[in-house]
Order: structure tokens, then C-alpha cells, then sequence
């Protein structure tokens, strides 16, 4: 096991005092140990992509390498900014990768890591990206971190260290932020499923608020067909359900986003926001953090979500500190305009102890997902 701290500080030793990245459950302690103690050079950022390029401006400004910390899941982000921005075929910029590795081969994970889990270092192999496992040993790990960042600062290029499953030793946030609300996100999901007129259908996001999604229906004695659940491609819930709203124009879509999901791809509400499609409800249950994978902050509690969907072009329903989000909910369903309706619900952090998962594996959930949508 590695400690966060002494990992963290023999990263600075080298001259990485950047830091960026987007929050994952494996990397949990060693995000919060940044958080704590690197303020004014860490920044969460939207996206996997937006992070590389962060650390490229940084490495511009300084002539240092940043550190870029990402679950596996957002290798696909970074892609583009890898291949054309920081390899050495184009402007040969130096950072240090550190990759939560989700999925990893023979190791039990949910079905939206396998894939990913199983392509991890094959990926960074085809980008010619030098990628190594970290040792479980402390100091087989400080050795070969300096040696990462020594290779990454002689060749300048990025370099990408891959981190298994409980490697780093625990470290518990202490400046967690103030919730926004103290409405539950579990009893906002519930009166929401409760207000939906029979033919709509959810298209839930990643992480937690898809798990609650479910739970709920079993609670209320509520089959699963009529919920998508996004398990995975995180921030592109709301695309799945304008899809699905322009082709079925006469039922109800109800999309169940996250703050850190729609703020990772917020470009889609400016696509959703002009699309015309008045049967589409955008609900937004924001609790300013990435809740799902540690509950570091987002920009969501700063950022005014409800005006920047007015401004996409959505039709914006919303009221601060809401106790019982079912009637705002049942008057952005039946709101009939020519404009998709949003809807800002501020939730807390936080979530059962005993929260489940879904029982059936994707393909199942979409099959019965496609019976609904095509009978
Ligand atoms: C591209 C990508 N990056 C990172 C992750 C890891 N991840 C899973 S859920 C989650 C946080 C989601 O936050 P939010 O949308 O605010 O929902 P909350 O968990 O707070 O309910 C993150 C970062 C991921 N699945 N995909």
C-alpha cells in the first residue's frame, strides 16, 4: 500500500506542484490528500481532455510538468488532446498521467469497466505513451514515480502511470464543502418517478443517481423497463435522450442528470436547449460535487445551472432550497411549448450505506428498454 502523502510529495520533489484532473473512486484518497493540500495548484476539471490541456498551459507557463489524474473511463476524453496536442509528433509536451484502472483484467467490476478496464494500457501503448503498473510497495512506488516524471521531463512527452485497485492508503477529506440542500438526491428521484405520466420514459446518468433510479422502482413495486440507465459515458445522458425524444416526438423523455455530468459535456445543453423538442425534461439534481466517486466539489453550487439552460433556449423551471420537488417536476412534464423544459433540483451529498445495484446487465436493460420504446 502507498501513502498518499509521501506519494504526493515525491511527485513534488520532481518538480510536479500541478495538479488536475477529474475525481475517480480509486484514485479517492489521493484526490482528496490534492484537495487538502495543494489549493492554489489543483483544479478539478470538467473533463479527462480539458485537464490535459490544463497541464499543457501549465507546462507552457513554467516549463513543468502537471500531474493529470483520471479513472480509466476518461482516457476517451483525453485522447484527443494526447494525440494532438501534447505527443511528441506535435508540440512534445511533458505530463504525468495517473489512471485509475477500473476493470482491470480478473478483477471484479461493473459491466461499464469491462471494456475499458481491458483496453487501459493497450490504448496508452497505441498512443506510444510509456505506461507503467505502480508497485504495491511504498518505495518500488516513490522509485518508480521519479523515474515517470524524469522520463516524462527528458523525452517531454506525457507518461502514464496505471493505478490498481485499493493501492493507495487511506486519506479522508477534511475541507469537505457545505451541502447546497438538505433534500435528499434518493427522495427527489422518488417523488420524480412518482409525477412521470405513465408513457415516459428516464434516461438517468452515471454513478449514483442510476442506482437510486432503480432502487426506487423496486421500492415503489415498479418494473425497470422504463429506465435507461447510462452506466457508463459519463455527461452524455441527455444526448441518449434527445435521440430518443426527436424520434418518438409524443412521449415524455426525462433526463436524470448529475452537476458534474452536465457540467463535463455542457456543450450538449446548447444542442438539447435548440432542438425544438418540447416532449424533453432536463432535470439537473445538483449537489456541487462528483457525489458517486468521493464527493469532491464541482463548480455546480457557483455556477448558475437554471440561466445557463435559459440561455441554450430551455423552457427553465426552478426554485432554490425546493423541499418537494413533485410539483415543479409535474409542471415541467406538462408544460407544453415549443422548447425543452429544465428543471435545477439542489440535493445533498451523500447516499445509503446499503444502496444496490442493477441486477440485470446492460443488454437486458436496454431490450426491455427497446420493448417499451417500440410497443
Ligand atoms: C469520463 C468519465 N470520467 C470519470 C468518471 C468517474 N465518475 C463516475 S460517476 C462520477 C461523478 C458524477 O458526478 P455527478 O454527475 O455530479 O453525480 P453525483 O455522483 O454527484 O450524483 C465520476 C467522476 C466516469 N465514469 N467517466
Amino acid at each position: 500500500m502507498v501513502n498518499v502523502e509521501h506519494f504526493a510529495e515525491s511527485l513534488m520533489c520532481e518538480g510536479v506542484d500541478f495538479f488536475t484532473g477529474v475525481p475517480d473512486s480509486l484514485l479517492k484518497n489521493f484526490c482528496a490528500y490534492v484537495t487538502d493540500n495543494c489549493a492554489g495548484n489543483h483544479v478539478i476539471a470538467a473533463n479527462e481532455g480539458g485537464a490535459v490541456g490544463l497541464a499543457a498551459g501549465h507546462y507552457l507557463a513554467t516549463g513543468k510538468p502537471a500531474l493529470v489524474y483520471m479513472q480509466n473511463s476518461g482516457q476517451g476524453n483525453a485522447v484527443n488532446p494526447l494525440a494532438s496536442l501534447a505527443d511528441p509528433d506535435v508540440y512534445s509536451i511533458p505530463m504525468v498521467l495517473l489512471v485509475g484502472w477500473r476493470g482491470e483484467p480478473g478483477v471484479k467490476d461493473e459491466p461499464q469497466h469491462v471494456k475499458q478496464g481491458k483496453v487501459t494500457i493497450s490504448l496508452f501503448e497505441t498512443l506510444g505513451i510509456p505506461t507503467e503498473i505502480l508497485p504495491d510497495d511504498e518505495s518500488a512506488a516513490l522509485d518508480m514515480a521519479r523515474k515517470m516524471v524524469e522520463r516524462a521531463k527528458s523525452e517531454s512527452r506525457p507518461v502514464a502511470i496505471v493505478v490498481r485497485k485499493g493501492l493507495f492508503g487511506d486519506y479522508t477529506l477534511k475541507n469537505k464543502e457545505a451541502d447546497i440542500s438538505d433534500l435528499k438526491r434518493e427522495a427527489a428521484i422518488e417523488d420524480i418517478l412518482r409525477a412521470l405520466p405513465e408513457d415516459a420514459v428516464v434516461i438517468s446518468t452515471t454513478g449514483m443517481i442510476s442506482r437510486e433510479v432503480y432502487e426506487t422502482r423496486v421500492r415503489l413495486g415498479q418494473g425497470h423497463e422504463r429506465d435507461f440507465l447510462t452506466v457508463g459515458s459519463m455527461g452524455h445522458a441527455i444526448m441518449i435522450a434527445l435521440g430518443i425524444a426527436k424520434a418518438q416526438p409524443e412521449r415524455k423523455i426525462v433526463c436524470l442528470d448529475g452537476d458534474g455530468a452536465s457540467i463535463m459535456h455542457l456543450g450538449n445543453m446548447a444542442i438539447a436547449g435548440q432542438s425544438g423538442c418540447a416532449n424533453l425534461t432536463h432535470i439537473v439534481l445538483n449537489n456541487s460535487a462528483h457525489d458517486s466517486v468521493g464527493g469532491q466539489p464541482t463548480v455546480g453550487g457557483r455556477i448558475d445551472l437554471p440561466s445557463i439552460a435559459a440561455a441554450c433556449g430551455y423552457d427553465v423551471h426552478s426554485v432554490a432550497g425546493l423541499e418537494n420537488p413533485l410539483p415543479l417536476c409535474v409542471s415541467a412534464l406538462k408544460t407544453s411549448t415549443d422548447k425543452p423544459s429544465f428543471v435545477e433540483i439542489k440535493v445533498a451529498k451523500g447516499a445509503r450505506k446499503d444502496l444496490g445495484r442493477p441486477k440485470e446487465p446492460p443488454q437486458v436493460n436496454k431490450t426491455l428498454f427497446m420493448g417499451i420504446l417500440t410497443s
